[in-house]
């Protein structure tokens, strides 16, 4: 297993929309569990392939306290929502920075998991607001996209000035 690198965000292929897995083969289980290494490795919940630059649809998130509950989402659809959540978001590729954003409260969502088996699973709370985020980012799209341009401005400062600070 592998750790991966995390794109950081302005980088342009966060922007990148991820294809379908053809087929659950050896590649892309090897693919799952170095991201589910780099999950852990890093203080996050969840983890998109579009983070390590990889465009393919598959997610790894664990919100458990033990991290030993991971949940693989291969191609996700979400085929139903509901409700209204305003949850605080961070992201491993937007480190230092917290924002709330309006989600959905409740999903139901279909995947495939590492066996290339088909599921539903309906979740609130935590899992489901990561659920989004991580299929935003699938879709190319990083939660700070929903603040206001003022607050995008902000960030990507903040950002260079980190980045500045580490090179
Ligand atoms: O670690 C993460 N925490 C988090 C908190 C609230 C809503 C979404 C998330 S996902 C994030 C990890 C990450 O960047 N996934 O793409
Ligand atoms: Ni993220």
């Amino acid at each position: 297993m592998s750790i991966l690198r995390i794109l950081q965000y302005p980088d342009p292929r966060l922007h990148t929309l991820a294809k379908p897995v053809a087929a659950v083969n050896e590649q892309v289980r090897k693919l799952v569990a170095d991201m589910a290494e780099t999950l852990y490795a890093a203080p996050g919940v969840g983890l998109a392939a579009t983070q390590v630059d990889v465009h393919k649809q598959v997610i790894v998130i664990d919100i458990s306290e033990t991290r030993d509950q991971l949940h693989t989402f291969i191609n996700p659809e979400i085929l139903a929502s509901s409700g209204v959540s305003d949850c605080e978001e961070g992201c491993l590729s937007v480190p230092g920075i917290f924002e709330k954003v309006k989600r959905a409260e409740q999903v139901t969502v279909r995947a495939l998991d590492r066996e290339g088996k088909l599921f539903t699973l309906d979740a609130n709370g935590l899992l489901s607001v990561c659920i989004q985020h991580e299929i935003d980012h699938l879709k190319g799209k990083v939660f700070v996209e929903y603040l206001s341009r003022l607050k995008q401005a902000r960030i990507l400062n903040k950002l260079k000035k980190m980045q500045r600070k580490i090179m």
